[in-house]
């Protein structure tokens, strides 16, 4: 008994200890086990001087404590002022010493308001280190990058580094409802306990708040774009506050999703109408009211008139009409609207793809100064591939805000491991050509491209209440590299994998060089098993989860798969060129005429722009059918190396998330097969041709995967 006692004892330990790991995110802080670079570290890092004494400030001690403590083993001295060399000193432009202020003078100049220095100094010929910014929440930045420093095992012996966020607003989405609930969530239920708030406070709003913060993100949306207007009364209000308090030392402002038509709802107001003088009235009450619990309240954010959802056109109005009346509620407390241009109609018959653009774009310099259109990467919704969105670069009077979806709605929920940072840069990279050459999507989203003050990106937030907050331990990379690319949007894919992985797992180069190549070749693999050569769109029904190329049967035309994919004997593909629907128009002409000529539109992206016949000769020589089918497979034996890869990772991890993650690959395995042959067997009706030989037999009839349901299938209400 007793022998049994101790045995469930050590496996409540081990448990408890590794089920920490996954909990800890990229904030492992593990043991640096280089000997000279521990000599280095504690040469150079004799002991913290910190400056100020706000809770921010309080909040960047700890977590400089607490690194060194759990990397190095030693307990950082705090000296109460400086004495002796190397000294790290920590605190806001406000607190430092003349002295240090004008050594650091050229690089205060440098950096924008949450811009932060880590330079290495002299101060009467003893070396110190400097962290600071101008305000506390920079300073918190700056310790995180320099932890970060530490825990990718880089040196600290002369360091320069200034680095400002290039995007002022830096925001997770949670499609989160009132009843914890999440729309398009695969990690459990809403981290916010509404029942519970405002009395209390979960550790995990903390723990959240400092995840964020250690990347750079700065505001949360807390509730669904397709809102519930009780976030807006006063009994929520109050829960919201105690949501702001928390989030407030990590610089991280809290926003709201705005009902359009809450003051029917909860104002008892006969209308919604943005014209309307008591509508307009009741939202600046709101507003008001709002501020007064909040200060710092960050604005709304607004899906209007799309999927139902409710919206000034329920009025005869517009939708600069409905984002410039709320835009004027909030703007005398320094609040922005964030205004989705995610909009689609079943009442019109044009192209899909083509709606959000021919509704905005006239919109052009017509909103007010604080308002922010949000558009998603690309023009249908968040697929594994989509050529970017034609809006970006064509608004130069608008402030453009990126909306990615970091939550797997259409990438295999929180089973495949895909990672996101690689379609996120493919987008930003994306040349618009709207101010000729080199007028990239990043630069529009920074501002730099038409000298916008508001700038934004947003991404639909993956995080839940699972233990490891992402549901698959390699969704936390999404998140991390989600904040890395908002810091920065010019910042390369396998630079944020290589960090994530050391922070995360380990530094051993063993680990980290396949692994990294495995992360980046992850999201070609799904574009590959589920969607190749510019295939869209071809999921199944309400819950999107696993293929159903073959659904014709909803109500609304652009929600049919096979309104996308077009496959019929002659071939598959939509056709947008200008014989097509001429949605290649909505481009740059230089884009236009890349995507609009076969020859030179990229072949990943052809089946989007192009009807092709089935015998279309790729550019390596197969047919389009052949050449279909062996991406099909590619994609399938892509994953199957990502399980040789984690494999043989074994010994550089803890066991928990070594095996997590090893189930998971082995799922993800066996649905890339179901992609495979459901889809192919289905598009095999109509191309009438046998497989390659290189592709492997279909597992099952297609009747069988058309019978597939999960009438439970998460994230789907
Ligand atoms: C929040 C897609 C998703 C919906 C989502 C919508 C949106 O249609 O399936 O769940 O709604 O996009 O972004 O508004």
């Amino acid at each position: 008994m007793a022998l049994l006692k101790l045995v469930f004892l050590f496996f409540l330990i081990s448990f408890s200890a590794s089920a920490q790991k996954d909990y800890k995110l990229w904030l492992q802080y593990n043991v640096v086990n280089n000997s000279a670079l521990v000599s280095e570290y504690k040469n150079n890092l004799g002991g913290i001087i910190v400056l100020g004494n706000s809770e921010t400030i309080r909040i960047a001690q700890k977590e400089l404590q607490t690194g060194f403590e759990n990397m190095l083993g030693t307990i950082l001295e705090i000296k109460p002022n400086i004495k002796g060399e190397n000294n790290l000193i920590v605190g806001s432009q406000l607190d430092l010493s003349s002295e240090i202020k004008s050594e650091l003078q050229v690089d205060l100049d440098k950096i924008n308001n949450e811009g932060f220095i880590i330079k290495t100094i002299s101060l009467k010929n003893k070396k110190q280190i400097i962290i600071t910014g101008k305000n506390d929440v920079a300073v918190l930045y700056g310790v995180f990058n320099f932890l970060r420093i530490l825990q990718t095992n880089k040196a600290v012996k002369n360091l320069n580094i200034t680095d400002s966020p290039k995007i002022n607003l830096r925001i997770l989405n949670h499609w989160d409802n009132l009843d914890r609930t999440v729309e398009r969530g695969y990690a459990g239920f809403s981290l916010w306990n509404w029942q519970k708030l405002p009395g209390f406070i979960d550790q995990r709003y903390i723990d959240y708040a400092r995840a964020n913060a250690s990347v750079g993100i700065n505001g949360t949306v807390l509730t669904n774009v397709n809102a519930n207007a009780l976030i807006l009364t006063p009994q929520y209000l109050d829960k919201v506050e105690a949501l702001a308090n928390v989030f407030r030392p990590y610089g991280i402002k809290v926003y709201l999703t705005a009902r359009f038509s809450a003051p029917i709802e909860i104002g008892n107001l006969k209308t919604a109408d943005p014209k309307d003088p008591e509508v307009i009235n009741w939202w600046k009450n709101k507003a008001a009211e709002i501020y007064k619990q909040i200060p710092d309240f960050g604005g709304f954010l607004v899906k209007a008139n799309s999927e139902g959802q409710p919206g000034p056109q329920n009025y005869g109005k517009d939708h600069v009409d409905g984002a410039n009346m709320l835009a004027d509620a909030v703007a005398p407390f320094g609040g922005v609207i964030m205004w989705r241009a995610f909009v689609y109609s079943e009442h019109d018959a044009n192209d899909r793809a083509k709606q959000a653009y021919a509704e905005f774009q006239p919109y052009d310099g017509k909103f007010k100064k604080n308002v922010i259109v949000q558009v998603k990467n690309g023009a249908i919704d968040f697929q594994p591939r989509e050529p970017f969105h034609p809006l970006f670069g064509a608004m130069p009077k608008t402030p453009l805000m990126m909306e990615f979806q970091i939550t797997q709605e259409y990438l295999g929920f929180s089973t495949h491991l895909v990672f996101l940072p690689k379609l996120f840069q493919e987008v930003l990279e994306s040349d618009t050509y709207q101010k000729g050459k080199g007028s990239t999507v990043a630069k529009v989203v920074d501002g730099t491209l038409y000298q916008n003050k508001l700038t934004g990106i947003a991404g639909v937030a993956n995080i839940g209440n699972d233990l490891n907050w992402t549901g698959h331990p390699f969704a936390q990379a999404n998140w991390y590299g989600f904040g890395r690319l908002a810091w920065n949007p010019h910042l390369d894919s396998e630079t944020i994998a290589d960090e994530w992985l050391r922070s995360t797992f380990s530094n051993d180069e063993n680990f980290v060089k396949p692994l990294k190549n495995m992360m980046i070749e992850s999201r070609e693999a799904v574009v590959n098993y589920m969607t190749p050569l510019g295939l869209h769109h071809i999921m199944d029904t309400g819950h999107h989860y696993g293929p159903g190329p073959w659904v014709s049967n909803l109500s609304r035309p652009e929600w049919n798969p096979t309104y996308y994919h077009k496959a019929d004997k002659n071939g598959i593909g939509f056709d947008r060129s200008k014989s097509g629907t001429n949605a290649v128009s909505q481009y740059a002409p230089e884009v236009a005429k890349l995507f609009d000529n076969l020859e030179t539109c990229p072949e990943k992206d052809l089946l989007w722009f192009h009807h092709v016949s089935w015998d279309y000769k790729l550019k390596n020589g197969q047919t389009l059918w052949n050449g279909l089918a062996l991406k099909y497979q590619g994609g399938v034996n892509q994953v199957k190396e990502m399980q040789n890869v984690w494999k043989k990772s074994e010994k550089y991890i803890d066991s928990e998330r070594f095996n997590e993650v090893k189930m998971l690959l082995e799922i993800q395995h066996e649905e890339t097969k179901w992609w495979r042959d459901a889809c192919l067997l289905y598009f095999q009706q109509f191309s009438g041709k046998e497989l390659p030989e290189a592709v492997e037999k279909p597992t099952q009839t297609l009747e069988y995967f058309k019978s597939l349901k999960f009438p439970f299938a998460p994230g789907n209400g």
